[in-house]
């Protein structure tokens, strides 16, 4: 097989005192942290869309990212040369996952029954080589936002016949990412929102929705896939207003119809700051409501607006993230997917190393602080010594629920102002600076 990348080789963990740029100064994948390896833990992927097809185009210019495997005329030629230079990647870095959308890995033809011709053909090949490599599909997903059919939305389109496409299309998709044996998929919904309210009606586009994602979950069952489903929250872009906006909103909105037993949460750090969380704050919810799932490990740019897809290099929000997610009792189907993708003016093969590189490292990091932060139980027992009032009488009373507001208005007149406590929140900074 032809070698796309020949000035790099597999990047090896050497420790912090490499001076190595192409080597892993902290992911060491099979050192033990909390009884499991770091690779368990940190379930790398690469996804295919960025790192693969994306060619560094912005809203200002076509891209300037030249790759020797899309230099063809043919599409399924491209195709098929994206593919194994993917998998050298994959190899290269050492990731046990990667990610997809059916789109990504095939292109479209004249009609649905010859793109799933060429979809096929593309999968049987990624089937082959993921048993010769032991890379392995977190999770697949449909592009149902790039096409102009699509244009206003998928799921929530005013018209049947573009519903019917999208979910022909998610059928399909889920066909593929079970025959792969993909551990779960995605719905991120591109367009599922609105540009303006004067011309939708939001009542009927959520119920359409929410119709579409039960056809899945009952597709699912149909075709024995038992991958765990995710929705990617994300408050707007390319829509002004997107409806899977933040993690609570998904969260009602999954309740409200009955979906909440079939769906977790796919949390993307930039989306978390698009919609003005942090992006622990959208893994903390998700952990607090038994939701969290996978990852889409990025950052964003706190200057610029929008949706930049960088790959993540602070070692704050990378820690904090861990801690999270270690004491949720880990990802378990989900891993850390890189939804991130080179700056435009990267234009060099070995840059899509460096970024992986330094963002493996960076969570890995993450991981190593976050185990001591928890070993060391320094949060757990401020946290604990903070809540200390709900073990006596009167907190086991109200959490208990037997008590209401008349027991506890006599209680005030009774015991007085209550007591209050220093939230203690410059130390608890100070105290994350020593494990960063
Ligand atoms: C878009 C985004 C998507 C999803 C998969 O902002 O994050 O790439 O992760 O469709
Ligand atoms: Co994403």
């Amino acid at each position: 097989m032809t070698e796309y990348f020949p000035e790099v080789n597999s990047i090896v963990y050497e420790g912090p005192e490499s001076t190595n740029t192409l080597a892993f100064k902290h992911y060491n994948p099979d050192q033990v942290v909390l009884g499991k390896t770091m690779a368990e833990h940190l379930r790398f992927s690469v996804c295919y869309w960025h790192t693969l097809k994306g060619l560094g185009g912005d809203p200002f210019g076509p891209g300037t990212i030249i790759r020797n495997y899309n230099q063809h005329e043919d599409p399924m030629t491209v195709a098929d040369k994206t593919l194994e230079a993917a998998f050298e990647l994959f190899t290269k870095l050492g990731v046990g996952f990667w990610c997809f959308h059916d789109r990504d890995i095939a292109p479209e033809a004249d009609n649905l029954t010859e793109t799933n011709k060429r979809l096929d053909i593309i999968v049987e090949k990624a089937k082959k080589l993921q048993d010769q490599t032991g890379v392995k599909l977190l999770w697949g997903t449909t592009n149902a936002f790039s096409h102009r059919r699509f244009m206003a939305g998928a799921g929530t389109n005013p018209s049947p016949e573009v519903f019917a496409y999208a979910a022909s299309q998610i059928k399909k998709a889920l066909e593929v990412t079970h025959y792969l044996g993909g551990e779960g998929y995605v719905f991120w919904g591109g367009r599922e929102g609105y540009d303006t309210l004067l011309n939708t009606d939001m009542g009927r586009e959520m119920d359409n929705m929410a119709r579409l994602l039960q056809m899945a979950v009952d597709y699912k069952k149909k075709i024995g896939f038992t991958g765990q489903f995710y929705i990617e929250p994300k408050p707007k872009e390319p829509t002004k207003h997107q409806y899977d906006f933040d993690a609570g909103n998904c969260h009602a909105f999954l309740q409200k119809y009955g979906l909440d037993k079939d769906f977790k949460l796919n949390i993307e750090a930039n989306h978390a700051t698009l919609a003005g969380h942090t992006f622990q704050h959208e893994l903390a919810y998700c952990a607090a409501n038994n939701i969290l799932g996978s990852v889409d490990a990025n950052r964003g740019d706190m200057l610029i607006g929008w949706d930049t897809d960088q790959f993540p290099t602070n070692i704050y929000d990378a820690t904090l993230a861990m801690y999270i997610i270690l004491k949720a009792g880990g990802l378990a189907t989900g891993g850390l997917n890189f939804d991130a993708k080179v700056r435009r003016q990267s234009i060099d093969p070995v840059d899509l190393f460096y970024a992986h590189v330094g963002a493996m490292d960076t969570f890995a990091r993450g991981l190593k602080n976050a185990a001591r932060m928890i070993e060391d139980k320094t949060f757990d027992k401020l946290v604990a010594e903070r809540y200390s009032g709900w073990a006596g009488e009167l907190g086991r009373n109200i959490e208990s629920g037997k008590v209401g507001f008349e027991q506890l208005e006599q209680y005030i007149i009774e015991n007085g102002e209550p007591r209050i406590n220093s939230g203690r929140q410059e130390l608890c900074e100070n105290l994350l600076n020593d494990y960063i």
